[in-house]
């Protein structure tokens, strides 16, 4: 097996590290932490690392919890395994851009809780030059408006994951073109479309994090 499927596998089996007592029967092999490293002292991509290692494991978790084949901790242990692998790619996600081009203010929706892919939207961010200001998770559309007013001309940025909080991602939206607000708002998240982005009246959609910086750049009419 390949190192990328190795990292796959383990987030799928939710297994953080070599310590971990989960699951029972990979007990004393490697977990997240250890391959993703191994990973990286053999120089591999850090893209491919991230999207065939990390985020693969994680779209099989999901279609394994469709089909009711995973429940509730199944996904938890798997986020907690992708999130372990993540914290080692963030320093080198994160780059070392010292000028910063602009600010981001990013959170996930009111009523979400999901906040790997934002987060993950967040490093590249920074990785890309931006100073980010991270809200977190289940943030209400008054948040994202005060913010906007505290930060003119920052860039706003909303995750949402699911079915039911993509509302929330309308209502946030509206609020702040309610309140004439001039900050542009990029928009994401696995039940996110370009279609639904242009709906809501959203200035930018992207399903691909690393795309965010070009884009974020375009809002802010900076010169990739
Ligand atoms: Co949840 N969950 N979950 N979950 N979960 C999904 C989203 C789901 C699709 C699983 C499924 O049914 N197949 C489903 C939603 C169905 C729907 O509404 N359409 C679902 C459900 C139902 C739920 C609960 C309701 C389950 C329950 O309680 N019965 C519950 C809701 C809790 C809540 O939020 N209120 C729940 C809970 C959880 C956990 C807590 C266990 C955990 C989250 C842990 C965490 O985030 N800290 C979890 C997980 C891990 C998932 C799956 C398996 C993986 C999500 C993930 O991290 N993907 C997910 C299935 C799936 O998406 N395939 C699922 C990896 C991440 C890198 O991708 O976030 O899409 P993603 O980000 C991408 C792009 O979308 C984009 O960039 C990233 C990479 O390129 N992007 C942006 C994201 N945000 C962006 C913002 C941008 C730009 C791009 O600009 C600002």
């Amino acid at each position: 097996m390949g190192i990328l499927t190795e990292i796959k596998d383990a987030v799928v089996r939710g297994r953080v590290d070599i310590k971990s007592p989960y699951p029972p029967e990979m007990a004393g092999k490697p977990g997240v932490v250890e391959l993703v490293e191994q990973a990286l002292e053999e120089k591999m991509d850090i893209s491919m690392v991230l999207k065939e290692g990390l985020v693969s494991g994680m779209e099989v978790v999901g279609d394994k919890f469709s089909s009711g084949e995973y429940f509730l901790p199944d996904m938890l242990m798997s986020a907690q395994a992708m999130k372990a692998g993540m914290s080692i790619l963030d320093p080198h996600l994160r780059g070392k851009s010292i000028q910063k081009l602009g600010k981001v203010v990013i959170g996930t929706v009111k009523g979400d809780m999901h906040d790997i892919g934002k987060n993950l939207v967040a490093v590249i961010l920074e990785g890309g030059g931006f100073e980010v200001i991270d809200l977190g998770i289940d943030v209400s559309a008054e948040a994202f408006l005060s913010n906007a007013e505290e930060h003119p001309g920052s860039v706003i940025g909303m995750s949402a994951l699911l079915t039911t909080t993509r509302e929330s991602m309308r209502a946030s939206v509206e609020l702040l073109r309610e309140k004439g607000l001039s900050n542009k708002i990029i928009v994401g998240g696995a039940v996110v479309t370009q279609a639904f982005a242009d709906e809501i009246g959203a200035d930018a959609f992207t399903k691909d994090a690393a795309k965010a910086v070009p884009l974020v750049k375009g809002l802010l009419g900076i010169a990739s």
